[in-house]
C-alpha cells in the first residue's frame, strides 16, 4: 500500500535494527535493575559529548527548515527542541556531578567519535533537508523509545536512573518525537526517490551508530 509513510515502511523493513538499538541489552538492564553503575557512567560521559556535537547539527537542521516553504511550524519543532537540547546539557553537567563523573575528562571514544563525525558531515548545506530531518527523528526516537520502555509497567528501575528515564521516556518527548516524525514524512512523501532512498541509508546508520554507542557504554567496543 503506497499509503503507508515511508518511516513506517523503513521501521518495518529493518525491524531487528531498529529493536537492536530500542532494546539493547543496555537499556533492558536499566529495565530489569540489573545495570552496571561504571557502564552507566561511561555512557554519561560519552552522551555529554554527544549532545554537544548534535547542537550544530541539529542548527543546520534548523536552517534548512527556515528554508522550506510551509507555515513555518517546522522551525518552531526544530527550535524547541534546540531549546530541550541546551537543558540537556545543563543536566548532563548535574546529574555527573552526582555521579562523580568529570566531564572536563571525559575521552569520546571510538564509537562516539565515528557518531559525531558522521553529524558533522551531515551539516552541510548540500545534504537535503528531507535527509536531514529523517536523521533528526531517528537519533531522538531511539533514545525515546529506548528509556520509554524502561518505564514501562514492571519496571526495576534503579532509584538513581528514574530521572534519566524519565528525561526521554517522557509523554511529552514522546509527542515531540511524534510531532518530528510527521515532519520527516511529509518531507519525504515530496522527496525524489533518489533523496528518499538517502535519507533510508541515513536512518540506517543512525540505527547502527545508536547499536554501537550502547555497546560502548557497556565496555563493548
Ligand atoms: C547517542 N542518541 C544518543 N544520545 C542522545 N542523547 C540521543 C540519541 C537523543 O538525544
Amino acid at each position: 500500500d503506497c499509503k503507508i509513510p515511508v518511516t513506517e515502511a523503513w521501521i518495518r523493513k529493518h525491524r531487528l535494527l531498529y529493536d537492536g538499538a530500542t532494546r539493547h541489552p543496555f537499556i533492558r538492564s536499566i529495565r530489569d535493575g540489573s545495570v552496571d553503575f561504571t557502564s552507566f557512567k561511561r555512557w554519561l560521559g560519552q552522551d555529554y559529548i554527544f549532545v554537544r556535537s548534535f547542537v550544530p547539527f541539529a542548527a543546520s537542521t534548523l536552517v534548512k527548515s527556515s528554508k522550506e516553504s510551509g507555515d513555518g511550524l517546522d522551525m518552531e519543532v526544530i527550535l524547541g527542541g534546540m531549546a530541550s537540547l541546551n537543558d540537556e546539557i545543563n543536566w548532563f553537567k548535574n546529574e555527573a556531578s552526582k555521579f562523580h563523573v568529570s566531564l572536563t575528562s571525559v575521552v569520546p571514544q571510538k564509537p562516539n567519535i565515528k557518531y559525531c563525525r558522521f553529524l558533522e558531515n551531515l551539516t552541510s548545506s548540500e545534504v537535503e533537508y528531507p535527509v536531514a530531518i529523517s536523521v533528526f527523528w531517528a537519533i531522538e526516537v531511539v533514545y525515546q523509545e529506548s528509556f520509554a520502555h524502561c518505564l514501562e509497567e514492571g519496571n526495576m528501575i534503579p532509584e538513581e536512573l528514574q530521572a534519566t528515564c524519565e528525561r526521554w521516556g517522557n509523554e511529552g518527548f514522546g509527542t515531540y518525537c511524534k510531532t518530528l516524525r510527521e515532519i520527516a514524512d511529509r518531507c519525504l512523501q515530496k522527496a525524489s526517490p533518489e533523496v528518499i532512498s538517502k535519507a533510508e541509508v541515513a536512518f540506517l546508520s543512525v540505527l547502527e551508530y545508536e547499536v554501537d554507542f550502547w555497546n560502548m557504554s557497556v565496555g563493548e567496543a
